[in-house]
C-alpha cells in the first residue's frame, strides 16, 4: 500500500464533554490518529487532522442534571479541560472545534435542510417512550433496559455497548427510565427517518463488496453483519431541550439526534480550520483524490460505517471514507474502564502526576493498543516497558553514544572508514527501519511499528556491545571513529522515525544531536550520511527516567481507594427476614465469652479453630472468619456465643456452638457485642 492520495483528512472521535479524557479514549483513538498524522507530515502529505468536542445529546444533559448545573457550564468546562490534555500530550490536530459552536449549527443545518427538501427523509408519526413521572420522551441514554440481541441488561436507548448493535429504545425488554426509574409508556410524536433501507445495495457495493480486504476484520465483520441483518429506519430527530433545533416548519421543540450532527462536527471543524488558514475546506471532504480516514472506538462503528456514509451518499457530492480503522477496548486493572465508576487512568490527573513523561503513556498505550482485542493496561506493565525499554533499551543507547562521542571527541561526529562487514551489515538493516515502521503504520499496525522502533534501538545496543568501542580506544583509536559514527547515524534514524510516537522525546533526542529539523525518512534508506562527520552534537542529556517502584505503588493505591468507594456507595443493607416469634427466640441460648486460643485450620482459607472461655467452661468453636482476623488479633476478644447449637464436625474439628457476627460494608466480619469489656464471661444474653 502507498501513501498515493492528493491529500489527507484524518478526523478522530469527537468526545463527549461529560467528562475528562481517560487511557481508554487515547489508547483506541487519540494516540493512533495522531501517529498516522504525524507520520503523514513527515512523508509531506497534504493533512487535516480534524477533532473538536461533541457538545450535544443526552450524556451532557444527564451529567448537567446530576451536577445540577446548566448543560452550557459542563461543556465549557470539559471542553477547556480535553483540550488542554490534549495539547501537552502532544496531539497535533490541525483544528479542534466545538459542536456548540457557530459555524457547526450553521454547517448541520444546511445539511438537514438539503436533505429534507430534496426527499431524503421519511416523517413519520410513531409510539415512542415517555416517562409520565419525569414528563418527558426517553431516548439513547435516557433510557436502559435490556438488549433483544444480546441480552446485556444495561443496554442504552440508541445502542448496546455490549454487542454494539443499534437499536430503537422501543426495542429494548423492560426499558427503565434513567432520570424517574419509572417504567415509560408509550405516547405518538412525530419524528424525521433515514430511511437506511434504501442504502441497502449502496452499502453492500461499497463495505461488502469495494472494502472487504482493506478494513479490520473486526469493523468489516460488524458492518456486514448489519448490513446482512437488513437496515432499518432511524430517527435523526429528538425530543429533548439540548441539541441543535430541527430547521424545518412543524418541529418546533425538537432537535438532532446527536448522532446525526456530530459527525457532520468533523467538516465543520474543516471549515473553522480552512478559514483560518485561508483555505478552501471543500477539497477535503468532496474531492475523490482525498483519503477520509475515521480513528474511533469499537462503539462508534455502526455511526461511522453506516449511518454517516448514508448522510454523506444521501447530501451527495462527499466522499466516503477510506478506511475506519476501529480500535477494540481497553480495560485498567481487568476491569472495564468507567467514567461514572471512576475506574479509569485520567489524562489529566496521569500529566500532573507525571510530569516531562507524556511520552511513556504514548509509549505504553501504542505497544499494548487494543488493536485486535480487548487489551488490559497495568500499571507493572507500565512501569516495566518504561524501565525495561524506554530506558534500558532506547535510553541506554542514546546515552552511551552521546557520552563516548563527547568523551572521545569534544562532540564532533568522527569520519568512518574502511567499513566492515558488521558495520555494512548494520547500517543495512537500520536503513530498512523507516520503511518497515512507516508500512506498519500505513496498515494501522501501530503496535508492530512501535515494537520496530524499539528493534531499532535494540539494533544500536548490540552494535555497541559487540563492537565494545571502550575497550578498542586504547589499541585501535581508528576503529573507534567508525564504531561511533556508525552508531551516531542509528540515535539520528532512531531521532526521525520516533517522532510520530514520541514527539516530545524526538525533540530531546534533536536537542542531544544538534539537529534543528526532523530528517526526511525517505533519505534515510539512500543516504549514506545523515549526520555527516565534522557535525558537532548537543550536550548529553538523559531522554527517559526510570519509574520506582513507589511511584506505582501509589497509583495502585488510587485505584484500590476508587474500588472500596465503590464498594460503599453501591453497598444496599440486605431486606429484613420474615419475623419469628418469641419463643421460637427464646430457644436460643445466648453467652459471653472470650477468645483465649486461636489456630488457623489448615487447607481452608476462612476457618480458625477457637477456644472460648464460657466462664463455666472452655469450649471448641470452629468459626469462618480467618479473611477478617488474623489468629493474633482474635485472641482476648470479648464474643457473644450460641451455646445450645447442636455441636458439628466441621474439617475434622468438633464444633460446640457459633460465634455471632455480622458483616460491615467492605464484607468484613465484625463480632456482635458484648459491648462492655467488665462483662464476666457465661452471663446469659436476653
Ligand atoms: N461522542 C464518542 C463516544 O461515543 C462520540 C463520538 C462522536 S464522533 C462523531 O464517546
Ligand atoms: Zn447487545
Amino acid at each position: 500500500m502507498a501513501l498515493t492520495a492528493k491529500r489527507y483528512t484524518i478526523t478522530a472521535a469527537l468526545p463527549y464533554t461529560n467528562g475528562p479524557i481517560h487511557i481508554g479514549h487515547l489508547a483506541g483513538v487519540y494516540i493512533p490518529a495522531d501517529i498516522y498524522s504525524r507520520y503523514l507530515r513527515a512523508q509531506k502529505k497534504d493533512v487535516a487532522f480534524i477533532c473538536g468536542s461533541d457538545e450535544h445529546g443526552v450524556a451532557i444533559s444527564i451529567r448537567a442534571k446530576k451536577e445540577g448545573v446548566s448543560p452550557k457550564e459542563i461543556i465549557d468546562k470539559y471542553d477547556q479541560m480535553i483540550r488542554t490534555s490534549f495539547d501537552q500530550l502532544g496531539i497535533s490536530f490541525d483544528n479542534y472545534s466545538r459542536t456548540s459552536s457557530d459555524i457547526h449549527h450553521k454547517t448541520a443545518s444546511e445539511i438537514f435542510t438539503k436533505m429534507n427538501d430534496t426527499g431524503k427523509f421519511i416523517e413519520e408519526v410513531t409510539e415512542q417512550l415517555f416517562d409520565p413521572e419525569a414528563n418527558q420522551y426517553l431516548a439513547d441514554r435516557f433510557v436502559t433496559g435490556t438488549c433483544p440481541k444480546c441480552q446485556y441488561h444495561e443496554a442504552y436507548g440508541d445502542q448496546c455497548e455490549q454487542c454494539g448493535s443499534p437499536l430503537n429504545a422501543t426495542e429494548l425488554i423492560n426499558p427503565k427510565s434513567i432520570l424517574s426509574g419509572a417504567t415509560p409508556v408509550l405516547k405518538k410524536t412525530k419524528h424525521w427517518f433515514l430511511p437506511l433501507n434504501h442504502y441497502q445495495e449502496f452499502m453492500k457495493e461499497w463495505v461488502i463488496e469495494g472494502h472487504k480486504d482493506d478494513w479490520k476484520p473486526n469493523v468489516y465483520g460488524q458492518v456486514k453483519s448489519w448490513i446482512d441483518d437488513g437496515l432499518r429506519p432511524r430517527a435523526v430527530t429528538r425530543d429533548l431541550d439540548w441539541g441543535i433545533p430541527v430547521p424545518v416548519e412543524g418541529a418546533d421543540g425538537k432537535v438532532m439526534y446527536v448522532w446525526f450532527d456530530a459527525p457532520i462536527g468533523y467538516i465543520s471543524s474543516t471549515k473553522e480550520w480552512a478559514a483560518k488558514k485561508n483555505k478552501d475546506w471543500k477539497p477535503y471532504w468532496k474531492d475523490k483524490e482525498t483519503s477520509l480516514v475515521h480513528f474511533i472506538g469499537k462503539d462508534n462503528i455502526v455511526f461511522h460505517c453506516i449511518i454517516f456514509p448514508c448522510i454523506l451518499k444521501a447530501s451527495g457530492e462527499y466522499i466516503l471514507p477510506e478506511n475506519v480503522p476501529a480500535n477494540e477496548f481497553l480495560n485498567l486493572e481487568g476491569n472495564k474502564i468507567s467514567t461514572s465508576k471512576n475506574w479509569a487512568v485520567w489524562l489529566h490527573e496521569y500529566l500532573t502526576e507525571f510530569p516531562g513523561q507524556e511520552d511513556v503513556l504514548r509509549y505504553v498505550l501504542t505497544s499494548n493498543a487494543p488493536e485486535t482485542k480487548d487489551n488490559d493496561f497495568t500499571w507493572k506493565d507500565f512501569q516495566a516497558r518504561n524501565n525495561n525499554e524506554l530506558v534500558a533499551i532506547f535510553g541506554n543507547f542514546i546515552n552511551r553514544v552521546s557520552v563516548l562521542t563527547q568523551k572521545y571527541y569534544d562532540g564532533i561526529v568522527p569520519a568512518q572508514k574502511d567499513l566492515t562487514h558488521e558495520d555494512l551489515k548494520t547500517l543495512n538493516k537500520m536503513r530498512a527501519f523507516p520503511g518497515v515502521i512507516g508500512g506498519s503504520i500505513e496498515r494501522y499496525r501501530f503496535r508492530e511499528a512501535s515494537q520496530e522502533l524499539m528493534n531499532l534501538a535494540r539494533l544500536g545496543n548490540k552494535y555497541l556491545a559487540d563492537q565494545e568501542p571502550w575497550k578498542l580506544i586504547k589499541i585501535d583509536p581508528e576503529r573507534v571513529k567508525t564504531i561511533l559514527n556508525v552508531s551516531l547515524q542509528i540515535s539520528a534514524t532512531l531521532a526521525t522515525v520516533t517522532e510520530p510516537f514520541l514527539p516530545l522525546s524526538a525533540k530531546k533526542l534533536r536537542g542531544i544531536l544538534n539537529i534543528s529539523n526532523p530528517i526526511n525518512w525517505n533519505a534515510i534508506e539512500t543516504s549514506k550520511d545523515i549526520l555527516p562527520a565534522g557535525h558537532i552534537i548537543g550536550s548529553q542529556k538523559l531522554l527517559f527516567a526510570k519509574i520506582d517502584d513507589s511511584i506505582i505503588q501509589a497509583q495502585l493505591e488510587k485505584l484500590e481507594a476508587t474500588k472500596k468507594n465503590n464498594s460503599e456507595a453501591n453497598y444496599e443493607l440486605p431486606p429484613v427476614k420474615e419475623n419469628i416469634n418469641f419463643e421460637d427466640f427464646s430457644t436460643m441460648d445466648l453467652r459471653t465469652g472470650t477468645i483465649v486460643e486461636a489456630e488457623k485450620i489448615k487447607k481452608t482459607k476462612k476457618l480458625l479453630n477457637l477456644k472460648v472461655d464460657l466462664g463455666f467452661e472452655i469450649r471448641t468453636i470452629v468459626s469462618g472468619i480467618a479473611e477478617s482476623y488474623s489468629t493474633e488479633e482474635i485472641i482476648g476478644k470479648k464474643v457473644t456465643v450460641l451455646v445450645n447449637l447442636a455441636p458439628r464436625i466441621i474439617k475434622g474439628v468438633e464444633s460446640q456452638g457459633m460465634l455471632l457476627m455480622t458483616e460491615n460494608k467492605e464484607g468484613k466480619l465484625i463480632i456482635v457485642g458484648p459491648e462492655d469489656s467488665n462483662m464476666d464471661n457465661g452471663f446469659e444474653i436476653n
